[in-house]
């Protein structure tokens, strides 16, 4: 009985020693050490034995078991250890192989350079508003002094969406909104950025949507004077301290006086060039006084109140900021175009 146990052993160490994976281990483990196993099975014959043999024949069982079950667990963790090392080789990260390259993106030009205007414009007092693209035809044109007959109100100028419902000419009924909030009661200061829409045939200078900032200042004694000095010093800011503005009358409906404004020629500094077709001035402004009847539509009274406005084209300003030969690259997604204004 004890060769037989000690063969065995034998057979089991061997069988463990082959064995390659933990669930090898486990078979190895139950078809020696189970309760249908040869060892079990020796010690059930032990009723047979001599009082002198059993407790040999039991002791050496239990030195079998001891060591098969000590062999299995070393082997246990031998192969556990050598399956952490595979995976962890398997899972190593060559920290010295080159990143993939992230693809950075850019403001649009357009959204740089209405934030730019935008900031400036904080730093003088104004606050930032928007308002809806598609408008009522009393706060598009009415609110602003544009009587029925008149010709901007024309069909063939604006995208209409209902009888009295069309996409926004102009930033200016945002204004109108703001003032009538207000109850009549002042200071409203604020600019508008936003879309615009007037039917236009697109080429290099015109597209029938573009980008428009106006600006809108209600108080009690506002002059022409303040309107001159915050453009002076909105121009001096965006352009460059060596630049100088010069008012030439004009007309709009909604203000009155009204004026055209120009910046100096950043190319020839005012001696004349292509860029300024030889005037040695660029317009980029439309401003003036707003007009009492302006005042009266939006809730304040015109002989306590006064104000002045201005409204801007951003493609202008952008055109002219970068060099920029035509309108139509703003709106045409090139990527080669728009990677150019990515920041360092
Ligand atoms: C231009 C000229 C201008 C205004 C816009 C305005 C708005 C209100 C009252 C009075 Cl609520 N005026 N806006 C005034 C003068 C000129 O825009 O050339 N825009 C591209």
């Amino acid at each position: 009985m004890i060769e037989r146990l000690q063969e065995l052993g034998k057979e089991a160490l061997q069988e463990i020693k082959d064995a390659d994976t933990v669930k090898a281990l486990d078979n190895i483990r139950v078809k020696y050490l189970g309760k249908k196993g040869p060892i079990t099975e020796v010690l059930r014959g032990m009723g047979k034995l001599s009082a002198e043999e059993r407790p040999k024949v039991g002791q050496k069982a239990n030195e079998i078991r001891e060591e098969i079950q000590s062999s299995l667990e070393a082997k246990t963790t031998e192969l556990e250890e050598i399956a952490l090392e595979e995976k962890l080789k398997e899972e190593s990260i060559d920290v010295t192989l080159p990143g993939k390259e992230i693809k950075r993106g850019a403001r649009h030009p357009l959204t740089a350079v209405v934030e730019e205007i935008e900031d400036i414009f904080i730093g003088l007092g104004f606050q930032v508003t928007e308002g809806p693209e598609v408008e009522t035809d009393y706060y598009n044109f009415e609110a602003l002094n544009l009587p029925p007959d008149h010709p901007a109100r024309d069909m063939q100028d604006s995208f209409y969406v209902t009888h009295d419902m069309l996409l926004r000419t102009q930033t200016s009924p945002v204004q109108a909104r703001t003032m009538q909030k207000h109850n009549g009661q002042g200071p409203v200061k604020i600019v508008c950025p936003g879309k615009v829409y007037r039917r236009d045939d697109d080429d290099a200078t015109h597209s029938h949507q573009f980008m428009q900032i106006e600006g809108l200042y209600v108080d009690k004694n506002v002059r022409m004077s303040d309107l001159k000095g915050t453009l002076e010093a909105f121009v001096k800011k965006y352009f460059g301290p060596e630049r100088s503005i010069r008012l030439r009358p004009s007309f709009f409906p909604f203000t009155e006086p009204s004026v055209e404004v120009d910046v100096s020629c950043g190319i020839c500094g005012g001696a004349g060039c292509r860029v300024c077709k030889n005037s040695g001035w660029i317009e980029v402004l439309g401003a003036g006084m707003v007009h009492p009847n302006v005042l009266e539509f939006s809730g304040f009274d015109s002989n306590e109140y006064s104000g002045f406005a201005f409204g801007m084209g951003v493609e202008r300003f952008a055109l002219l900021k970068y060099g920029i030969d035509d309108i139509r690259h703003f709106y045409t997604n090139d990527i080669r175009f728009l990677e150019q204004f990515k920041r360092a």
